[in-house]
């Protein structure tokens, strides 16, 4: 039994993984004995229906000086990010000398687009490595959490802002409140929130659990972001889904009553009482999918081995953790995972400490079978790697199912 994040609540787990370590949590040998654990639940709040963590780790333990996520790996993701800042200029930056802001904002992935055209920003971003490559890059970056504390010392230093946007990084945040409280104080009459996460719809429909790991403690879904904006005295303005991260939602929000609120929010609405994502039933068959999809994809690689076969993971992911882990995905079964980040490699994967491995390591021998644990960049790394393909390697997926993909 724990209480709701956001209403208080009392909620009950309805899918337990089991012991599981920090997602990014990549370490050598020398750290596998003071290797830290949590244990990594969901529940669903019938109240106001956000699906979030039960029990939640500290943020110090996952953003920190050494994070290992580097925004800008993925080139199809700083496309993404570039069409997101024109989509912001174009529709939300009318006013004269704009300003804005965005947490979250890591090695400069969305902001490069602002700095680069002369627009006031300011990035947030608390892991300091990251925040360092953005600086370099121009963008002005302070390194701290958000909350509503910071909000009111951007206003004094810098004003009210146009546009303060996130990605990736709401669904990190458990003391929810506090930000859009920040936000509300830190927005101009006409300024927006404009924030994209994984979409809960596409987590229920997909199956794709891997989503669930110590750094995302909310899933947000419509209504779930409803509630939560007029606590705050925002409104839900726009939504907009993105294809990225295997299924996103940006969700677009203003004070209440400063824009009229688009046919798409009541139209996403509808959709989600379809789906059942109001009703506790849906959760229970989530998990029995979750369940099934572990089973198979153990029962796959159990059998490649027993072939002979060699399988190397494709992309260090946070996500991977949660599938290693709760799979027991161990070194036996899977040789190595390639990576092109270089504060991951030479380390080993949190948990079941699968070595990670430069990238040219999978090119110069190629195995019989690559894991896509990357999965939500099928698109860019399947176009990338031909010559795998060519050579008789096949990928292997595990969402919505397990299965060979390309
Ligand atoms: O929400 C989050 C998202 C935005 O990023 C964070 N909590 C942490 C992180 O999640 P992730 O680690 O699951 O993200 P990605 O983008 O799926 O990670 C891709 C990984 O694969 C990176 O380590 C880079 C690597 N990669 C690679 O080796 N070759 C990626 C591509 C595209 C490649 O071609
Ligand atoms: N926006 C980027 C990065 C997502 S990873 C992208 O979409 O690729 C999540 C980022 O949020 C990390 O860089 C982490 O350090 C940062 N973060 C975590 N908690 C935060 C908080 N309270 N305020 C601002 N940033 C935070
Ligand atoms: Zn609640």
């Amino acid at each position: 039994m724990s209480v709701c994040l956001v209403c208080e609540t009392r909620i009950e787990p309805f899918l337990s993984f089991g012991k599981m370590p920090i997602a990014n949590g990549f370490l050598l040998p020398e750290q596998f004995r003071d290797e830290y654990f949590f244990e990594l639940k969901v529940a669903f709040c019938p109240n106001c229906r956000m699906v979030q963590l039960a029990e939640l780790v500290d943020r110090e333990r996952m953003f920190h000086e050494n994070y290992a996520f580097y925004s800008s790996t993925s080139v199809r993701m700083s496309e993404h990010f570039r069409r997101f800042a024109d989509w912001v200029r174009t529709n939300y930056l009318t006013e004269s000398d704009p300003f804005v802001v965005e947490i979250g904002s890591n090695d400069g992935i969305m902001m490069q687009n602002f700095a680069r055209a002369d627009i006031r920003h300011l990035g947030i971003e608390p892991s300091s490595n990251v925040a360092q490559v953005a600086r370099d890059k121009g963008i002005r970056t302070v390194s701290r959490f958000f909350d509503e504390d910071l909000a009111k010392s951007i206003v004094a230093e810098d004003g009210r802002a146009d546009a303060f946007l996130g990605a990736n990084v709401m669904c990190h945040i458990p003391y929810i409140h506090s930000v859009f409280a920040g936000v509300k104080t830190l927005l101009k009459p006409r300024g927006i929130l404009a924030f994209e996460d994984p979409y809960l719809g596409d987590i229920v429909e997909k199956t794709s659990y891997d989503q669930i790991y110590d750094e995302h403690a909310l899933y947000f879904s419509a209504a779930s972001v409803s509630y939560l904006a007029d606590r705050h005295g925002l409104e839900l303005i726009d939504v907009l889904p993105q294809p990225v991260h295997g299924g996103s939602m940006r969700y677009v929000l203003s004070h209440s009553g400063a824009y009229p609120i688009s046919d798409a929010v009541r139209a996403l609405r509808a959709k989600e009482e379809q789906l059942g994502l109001a009703k506790s039933e849906t959760y229970d068959r989530l998990r029995t999918s979750v369940e099934r999809s572990r089973d198979d994809l153990r029962a796959l690689l159990l059998t490649l081995k027993g072939d002979g076969k060699r399988v190397v993971g494709y992309g260090a992911t946070s996500k991977s953790t949660t599938v290693t882990n709760y799979c027991g995905i161990t070194p036996d079964l899977v040789e190595f995972i390639s990576d092109t980040t270089p504060i991951k490699q030479g380390k080993f994967s949190p948990g079941v400490h699968i070595p990670v491995r430069p990238y040219p390591e999978f090119v110069s021998r190629y195995p019989d079978f690559a894991l896509l644990f990357a999965w939500n960049h099928a698109d860019e790394i399947l176009a990338k790697e031909q010559a795998f393909q060519q050579a008789g390697g096949k990928f292997i997926g595990y969402v919505p199912k397990v299965g060979l993909c390309g």
